[in-house]
């Protein structure tokens, strides 16, 4: 494995194309995005969350320090959140990119296409006070029980839509510098064997202004940093991705009330785990898991055609 010439922390702009971000992560399986999010977005979004950090309590464990405060179920709480940063397209965008899967397999003598479109996984709210000590190094990609090879560079194709199980999305909702905990990452560790330790050494810190946004494979080997300020509080808005088959990190089925869901438009719906992950993943009643939410999608019907191949996906 090659650890020389290792990039630092790619910067785009916004207006970057969904192709140019994908291009950036796989090779450096880290993307900060500059003005992401508006000002105004943030603004709504820290009143709809801030009650549920005031009602969070200390960690006891290891992986959080004391000074750090959560809130989740974020469409719960913030509709602007769901629709300015779980539906941000470049986010969805690139996680459509490197995380749908396609495959055929045979019915009697006919080849069938199923798909399996990516699916939130989880929504942090994460405020870490003055006095927080770093977190571990950490891959994301263990709660999938993901064992990686070593690789010289992202595959192409099916093998490299295999390789990531979850992108994550870490926008500021405060400025965050080195000095109050930024996250740090390792640059291309993505690329790395599951065994390969991490090197405190080898760190890059996601600096970012209000609004930008950390783009980053949960393979990479990353993690708060310690706050050494005397009165900064970092605000991340922490978002995640995963496939469409695998579980949801944050069960979002029983976190977000039918009636809010409801309320929401079908692309979110779909996005927040009420979609099949084709050809039959995901069920209620023998139908698409809308029916909880939709009358109308029918029952008692194929649930999908995979008569076609769905040759607008593209594999990483
Ligand atoms: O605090 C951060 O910036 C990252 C948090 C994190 O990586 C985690 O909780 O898994
Ligand atoms: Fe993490």
């Amino acid at each position: 494995m090659a650890t020389n010439a290792i990039p630092s922390v790619p910067v785009v702009d916004a207006t970057a194309s969904v192709n140019e971000i994908v291009a950036a992560l796989k090779v450096a399986g880290g993307v900060i995005i500059r003005n992401a999010v508006s000002q105004e977005a943030l603004d709504q979004v820290e009143i709809d969350v801030r009650p549920g950090l005031e009602n969070d309590t200390a960690w006891s464990g290891s992986f959080f320090p004391a000074q750090t405060r959560r809130t989740t179920a974020a469409l719960q709480k913030s509709p602007t959140y769901a629709r300015e940063i779980v539906m941000h397209p470049l986010f969805q965008g690139v996680s459509n990119q490197m995380l749908t899967e396609k495959h055929w397999f045979w019915a009697g003598d006919q080849k069938q296409w199923a798909v399996s479109r990516p699916q939130l996984s989880n929504t942090i709210v994460f405020s870490i006070g003055p006095g927080a000590t770093a977190q571990p190094l950490h891959r994301d990609d263990s709660i999938h029980q993901r064992v990686s090879k070593a690789v010289d560079v992202y595959p192409e194709g099916r093998e490299g839509s295999l390789r990531d199980s979850s992108i994550g999305f870490f926008v500021a909702g405060k400025k965050a510098t080195k000095a109050n905990g930024a996250t740090r990452f390792i640059p291309r560790s993505h690329l790395w064997d599951h065994d390969a330790p991490p090197n405190e050494d080898l760190c890059e810190f996601a600096e970012m202004e209000r609004g930008d946004a950390f783009l980053m494979m949960a393979s990479c080997f990353h993690g708060g940093s310690a706050n050494t300020t005397a009165d900064e509080e970092r605000l991340i808005f922490s978002t995640f991705m995963t496939k469409g088959y695998l579980r949801q990190e944050e069960n979002i089925y029983l976190a977000v009330d039918l009636d809010v869901m409801k309320k929401y438009p079908v692309e979110i719906q779909k996005v927040a785990g009420y979609s099949l992950s084709e050809p039959f993943l995901g069920w209620v009643d023998s139908a698409d898991p809308r029916k909880l939410l939709d009358k109308e999608i029918p029952t008692n019907t194929d649930m999908w055609t995979g008569i076609e191949e769905p040759k607008d996906i593209i594999a990483v």
